[in-house]
């Protein structure tokens, strides 16, 4: 059975970024596989919103800024446990850039988050501090989308974060699982699966869409 998609749904492709696809400074694997099929669902919806994963070159998350530290090691800050990456997704370098090979001309809007240096933000809606807002969640609701479809990278960090936060912003939360693609860091996939299902996401395919 396929789902009826309405004006009041929105499709949120999360982090589709050169550094996080394979050869990027964070590239996840199989990546570079979703993208024909996000271009394919993107074409279903009439609303579709992209993120973007932007940061100053010394930024909080970078092992680079921590001495001692290497890429996927955890430090405590201020709001929490907080992963080490590669430098990525610096802005105005290529490795931040939307893939090129992403079709959606009809995107209306690109929500960019982790600017500020001293909190990250996997999640499209707020910051790690779980209290600066994006202003993501009262965009989607002065236009009136209602249902959220969360896509892209990775599951286990921006996609999972940003499907909790819109389900926890009262908006109906679809994660279509096929099109994303996990780290999976210390156990981090399936402890991102059970989060989203104990939040209330739902999951489904792509072809529940396409058919
Ligand atoms: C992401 C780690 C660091 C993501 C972003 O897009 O999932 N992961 N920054
Ligand atoms: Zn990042």
């Amino acid at each position: 059975m396929t789902i009826a998609l309405s004006a009041s749904d929105v499709l949120v492709v999360v982090d589709m970024q050169y550094d996080f696809l394979p050869g990027g400074a964070l590239g996840v694997d199989g990546g570079d596989e979703i993208v024909p099929l996000i271009n394919r669902l993107a074409a279903q919806f009439s609303n579709v919103v992209l993120t973007q994963d932007w940061h100053p070159a010394d930024h909080v998350s970078f092992a680079s800024q921590h001495s001692g530290k290497a890429a996927f090691d955890t430090i405590d800050l201020e709001y929490g446990t907080q992963v080490l990456w590669p430098d990525h997704c610096v802005w105005g370098t290529r490795g931040a850039e939307l893939c090129q090979d992403l079709d959606i001309p009809h995107a209306q809007t690109i929500v960019r988050k982790g600017y500020n240096r001293r909190v990250d933000s996997y999640s499209g809606f707020q910051e790690a501090d779980r209290r600066t807002r994006t202003g993501l969640a009262g965009y989607l609701r002065e236009r009136g989308l209602e249902s959220v479809y969360v896509v892209g990278l990775a599951t286990d960090f921006c996609v999972g974060w940003t499907a909790r936060d819109a389900r926890a912003e009262g908006f109906n939360t679809i994660h279509i699982e096929d099109a994303s693609r996990g780290i999976n860091t210390n156990g981090s996939l399936a402890q991102a699966i059970a989060d989203m299902d104990a939040a209330g996401v739902t999951r489904i395919g792509s072809s529940q869409i396409l058919g």
